[in-house]
């Protein structure tokens, strides 16, 4: 019998997103993703002044608080011809690092791990064998039995309330959850553990950019100055505590966030051949630790793959992105079938969908707020496991080593790469290369304020009567989901045009004029099981393993109000 399976809202995501698959035979044979909010960041950028735009954008979302200023921030930079002193630059590299590592871990840890680990089963964990496999994985010092006891203790208290509390409406007890007990306690004990890590470690942004979420910054560097004499500069003491925060950050997710994932991954293999999806991958690049335009010295390398094959990179020009709306509740001067690159771009809202939340979506009519972003008229996958093929494959050391551990422990190869679990993996692998990076990142900083360069500002072109009548510009960058643009087009000393193309935009991006579906669709139908329609948990796996921000992907604000979390079966 084939059904019709909604999901609306998503949870334990950025923003709405409604899934509807049509289920056969307990397999994904179809699937629609659709984003139910729009907000139009980019027309609110029209007529102002560009050395603004960071700000503005930068409010896009308050996950990735920091990667749509710094993408805003290039763009500008590029179109005024703005070189930014290279002390500003490590600091953004840092900010923008720790952006990543927080991002990834609360990813992990709070939106997708109860995918994988039933809270509910580590009431009958024995505390002692959770402590055994422990210390078996990790040198981290919270791994006691008298620790474990003492989470589970807590755990209990909210069950035995019969009130879940952050735990409420999960699909807990379905058989597609594998972990012993002993496994899931040790989850929900780094679960509790990550949320205050977390709030420690992103300190260095409130050092950095006086405040989190949100920090500030400054067209032609960053507004941190230094002094290391001074009381309200960066100065000793702050950059000792700076150095702390990285040695934490690194630490945790080298000694916890690291061996879960691959204890949690070891128990779900099966998840290695499911939910991979288009076979493209794109990243333009991230960490540049030299002159932003010099693209040999990104850290994580820029590159295309094209249908999984890894033995060819190809190279990233973003001249060849362009935008559909064939499907989506926007029109095109040029009409409904036609393309445009950012520089062209439209963002002209026109809704044509169902009249109620609770009609099905069909194939053939558009069916989200989501443009459909192609390139080279290809829907890519952009986001971790992009930037850890392309590293992969382009010989980049640290993930060949640590992508080589991950398949080593687990005993596959690297065709498991391309899936679900692949998109997990990948996610924590950088985020350890990423936290390593930082180190030296920071060192790279110590060194040159010792030999006396404290410079984090140019003020060169930074006064309108400088700038070109018309000028444009395009801002790259590998924001924690993913491929980032923003394209800037400057009249008179004012904003002509605006538009972003964001990593959600990419990964939940719906058919385009061929009738070729984005990445979530293509992951969904990729061999992907759904055994109990009324608890879609699968669902949930491969469309948390992208990690989705929908209020990134169309810049929304609801004003309508939304459903509570609901899932109808047809
Ligand atoms: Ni709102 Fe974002 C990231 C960006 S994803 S989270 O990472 O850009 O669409
Ligand atoms: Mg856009």
């Amino acid at each position: 019998m084939a059904r019709k399976v909604v999901v609306d809202p998503i949870t334990r995501i950025e923003g709405h997103l409604r899934i509807e698959v049509q289920e056969e035979n307990r397999r994904i044979a179809n699937a629609w993703a659709s984003s139910t909010q729009f907000r139009g960041i980019e027309t609110i950028m029209e007529g102002r002044d560009p050395r603004d735009a960071w700000a503005f954008t930068q409010r896009i979302c308050g996950v990735c608080t920091v990667v749509h200023a710094v993408a805003s921030l290039r763009a500008v930079e590029d179109a005024l011809d703005i070189v930014i002193p290279p002390n500003a630059n490590i600091i953004r590299n840092l900010v923008h690092g720790m952006q990543f590592v927080q991002d990834h871990t609360i990813h992990f840890y709070h939106l997708h791990a109860l995918d994988w680990v039933d809270v509910v089963s580590a009431l009958s964990a024995n505390p002692a064998g959770t402590a055994r496999i422990a210390r078996q994985i990790s040198p981290w010092p919270n791994n006691s039995a008298s620790y474990f006891q003492a989470v589970q203790d807590r755990v209990r208290k909210f069950v035995g309330s019969g009130q879940l509390g952050i735990f409420t409406n999960g699909y807990w007890g379905h058989p597609a959850y594998k972990l012993p007990p002993e496994v899931n306690l040790l989850a929900v004990a780094h679960y509790l553990e990550a949320l205050d890590w977390q709030r420690d470690v992103i300190r260095l942004h409130t050092i950095f950019g006086g405040k989190n979420p949100h920090p500030n910054f400054v067209v032609g560097g960053m507004a941190s100055a230094i002094n290391l004499d001074g009381t309200a500069t960066i100065n000793a003491e702050r950059l000792t505590d700076i150095k702390d925060m990285i040695t934490r950050a690194r630490q945790f997710v080298e000694q916890v966030y690291f061996p879960d994932l691959v204890a949690v991954a070891g128990f779900y293999k099966d998840w290695a051949a499911i939910g991979g999806g288009t076979g493209n991958y794109l990243t333009p690049g991230e960490f540049p630790e030299a002159d932003v335009r010099d693209f040999d010295a990104l850290y994580f390398p820029r590159g295309v793959i094209l249908d999984k094959n890894l033995s060819e990179v190809l190279p990233y020009d973003h001249m060849k992105v362009k935008e559909y709306v064939t499907h989506s509740w926007y029109e095109y001067s040029g009409g409904k079938d036609a393309s445009l690159h950012p520089y062209e771009g439209e963002t002209t809202p026109r809704y044509d969908g169902p009249p109620t939340p609770w009609q099905y979506l069909q194939d053939g009519e558009t069916y989200t707020w989501m443009k459909a972003p192609r390139y080279d008229d290809r829907p890519m996958e952009v986001g971790p496991l992009a930037r850890m093929l392309v590293a992969y494959a382009s010989g980049h050391d640290g993930a060949q080593e640590l992508v080589g551990e991950v398949l080593g422990q687990l005993g596959v190869g690297p065709a498991a790469l391309f899936s679900t679990l692949g998109r997990t993996a990948a996610r924590c692998i950088e985020t350890v290369l990423i936290a390593r990076r930082m180190e030296k990142w920071f060192d790279d900083l110590v060194t040159r304020i010792k030999s006396g360069d404290t410079a984090t500002f140019n003020p060169q072109n930074w006064d309108p009567g400088s700038w070109p009548s018309e000028a444009q510009g395009y801002g790259y960058l590998d924001a924690p989901r993913g491929s980032l643009g923003h394209w800037v087009q400057i009249r008179d000393g004012k904003i002509s045009r605006y538009q972003c193309v964001v990593p959600s935009t990419w990964n939940c991006s719906p058919r385009d004029v061929h009738g070729q579906v984005g990445p979530y669709e293509a992951a969904l139908m990729d061999n992907h099981p759904l055994v109990d329609p009324e608890r879609p948990i699968e669902i949930l796996r491969t469309i948390h393993s992208f990690d989705p921000c929908m209020a990134c992907g169309v810049h929304v604000l609801d004003a309508q109000g939304n459903p509570v979390t609901q899932v109808k079966v047809q």
